[in-house]
């Protein structure tokens, strides 16, 4: 399948999002610099070298706006402020300066869905029926029988409806109570957060990671959703219904619209919309006519089976269901899911590196995935993610990905001076310190890959075409008018012969031999990219 042109290759340059390698930051487990075992903004600044030294381009940060942390900041109190547990507005504004020095690029999290239930915002909405911001929330009577307005379930459990004993009524919240969904219908409501983004693009931010944005605008009086026919009580709750009536609503995508308008005001921002579902749904946030989000995110690799056949197939569906024009991206690994060498296996953790960073698109990398950190053991006493303290049992929770950032030997492995607020989980192969001085480590190759990245413009723009595909063995080419790499992933733990020859680029395996090849045999577990 060959998907780019040499205008489309030209065209893909000029945007900066388009070659860039982004590295999410989840800020309370990345660096603490002033020892209350919770990472913040100036430990992040601190730490600036070292990613400019793995080679990433952007960096994107999980809230760092003022909250209570019911769901570790995805529950905003003040939209235009810093949390003090991060640091202040002039650390952010440092951050910022010091980024761009380094020529990186630094993107924001904005939640619209959903504010806290301490927002100032709600606090009024909540105060009386009558209260000028009452309709900035959702608000609803209970049916006769005093039960909510429809049976749709949070994302974390539980009725999706809070009832507030002093008004009367419910109001809507799609994720915890404490997350109570503003109302994007009401045009005060709308303009004011439309007006959070030119707050930050005004500091300097370079984009926005839009999140949960299916959830944006839901239509609530559109009644009950439908059973979920293929429900298992291992799914967890929210999953024994269809979200048919809740999810992708069309208010929703005119609000992206607006989102999209308001960051078109500034030269060079790029926006990122978290939509977790179907691939339609995927495509359908890039927009008809590309208004909506530059790069709808694409999780297909976050629930694939580990499998050279499958994977290749999932690639090849998402490769033709692109819109024309529309620029693709792969994610590995975040905050909300298991991390990539538990899902794939530490053994395959370079081969799924080398996936994310050799597919046609731009790639987010994960903190600490660069590192090769598996899902760590959280003791029931420590089990911090609100999803496992209300469902708990059914390893829906995310703190085993969500664990600090293992830096250097010594108490805290240079995280924190203090305990940390999540236990602590050294990678295999060790801390980053004692990666980068090590030729072999997962880091090391990552380094590499990112730098041939660099380097090599079909990696970056080139078109996509697959050339193998089953019994555990997966190649494909990255072309250009002017040459091609070809990409050999070995999904299995036994030797490969692929049947190429050609000039090796890079390898996993630091003991393979650069240079001409020919009758390329994979190692077990070894990615290998060729010049051919
Ligand atoms: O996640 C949105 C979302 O769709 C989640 O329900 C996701 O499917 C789930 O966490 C399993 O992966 C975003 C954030 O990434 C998450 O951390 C927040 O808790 C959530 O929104 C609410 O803001």
């Amino acid at each position: 399948m060959d998907t780019l042109n040499l205008a489309a290759c030209q065209a893909a340059a000029a945007d900066w999002w388009k070659t860039a390698v982004i590295y999410q930051i989840y800020p309370r487990s990345f660096q603490d610099s002033d020892g209350d075992g919770v990472g913040d903004l100036a430990g992040i600044e601190s730490r600036l070298d070292y990613l400019c030294d793995l080679g990433i381009d952007a960096i994107w940060l999980s809230p760092v706006f003022p909250s209570p942390m019911a769901d570790f900041g995805y529950d905003v109190s003040d939209y235009c402020g810093i949390d003090p547990v991060f640091g202040t507005l002039e650390d952010f504004d440092r951050l910022v300066a010091s980024c761009h020095d380094r020529g990186l690029k630094l993107l924001l999290d904005f939640v619209p869905s959903h504010s806290s239930d301490r927002h100032p915002w709600f606090l009024e909405s909540r105060s009386s029926r009558g209260n000028p911001r009452r309709d900035w929330y959702i608000w609803r009577d209970a049916k006769p029988d005093g039960s909510p307005p429809n049976n749709w379930i949070g994302e974390f459990g539980g009725p999706s409806w809070t009832w507030d004993e002093a008004t009367g009524q419910y109001y809507h919240n799609t994720f915890l109570p404490e997350q109570p969904a503003l109302n994007w219908q009401n045009p005060e409501l709308r303009a004011a957060m439309l007006e959070v983004i030119r707050f930050w693009y005004r500091r300097g931010v370079d984009g926005l990671r839009v999140d949960a944005i299916t959830h944006v605008a839901p239509d609530v009086d559109k009644g009950d959703n439908p059973p979920n026919p293929d429900w298992a009580p291992h799914m967890g709750p929210t999953h024994s219904h269809l979200q048919a009536n809740s999810k992708n609503q069309p208010e929703g995508y005119r609000i992206v619209r607006l989102m999209r308008q308001v960051s078109d005001e500034f030269p060079d921002r790029v926006l990122i919309g978290e939509t977790s579902g179907s691939l339609g749904e995927v495509m359908s946030y890039y927009g008809d006519a590309l208004d909506l989000f530059h790069l709808p995110f694409n999780f297909m690799l976050l629930r694939a089976r580990w499998d050279a056949a499958e994977i290749a197939g999932l690639v090849e569906t998402y490769e033709a269901a692109l819109p024309e024009g529309g620029w693709p991206n792969w994610v590995l690994g975040n905050h909300d899911i298991g991390r990539i060498a538990s899902r794939a296996g530490p053994a395959q953790a370079r081969v799924a590196a080398a996936l994310l960073l050799t597919l046609r698109g731009t790639p987010t990398l994960y903190q600490g995935d660069e590192l090769g950190l598996e899902n760590a053991v959280i003791p029931p006493a420590a089990v911090q993610d609100p999803w496992e303290k209300r469902v708990p049992g059914l390893g829906l929770g995310r703190d085993p990905a969500r664990t600090p950032m293992a830096w250097q030997p010594g108490e805290g492995a240079g995280f924190s001076s203090a305990d940390p607020w999540l236990p602590l989980c050294l990678p295999a192969e060790g801390d980053a310190a004692r990666q980068s001085a090590a030729p072999g480590s997962i880091l090391a190759f990552i380094r590499a890959l990112l730098q041939l990245r660099r380097e090599e413009p079909c990696l970056q723009i080139g078109s996509y075409r697959t050339r193998q595909a089953g019994d555990g063995l997966y190649v494909f080419d990255r072309s250009m008018p002017e040459g091609a790499v070809t990409v050999c992933l070995n999904f299995t733990s036994r030797p490969q012969a692929t049947g190429l020859g050609g000039e090796v680029l890079l390898s996993s395996d630091p003991a393979r031999p650069r240079g001409l090849s020919s009758g390329l045999v994979l190692a077990p577990d070894e990615a290998v990219i060729l010049r051919q």
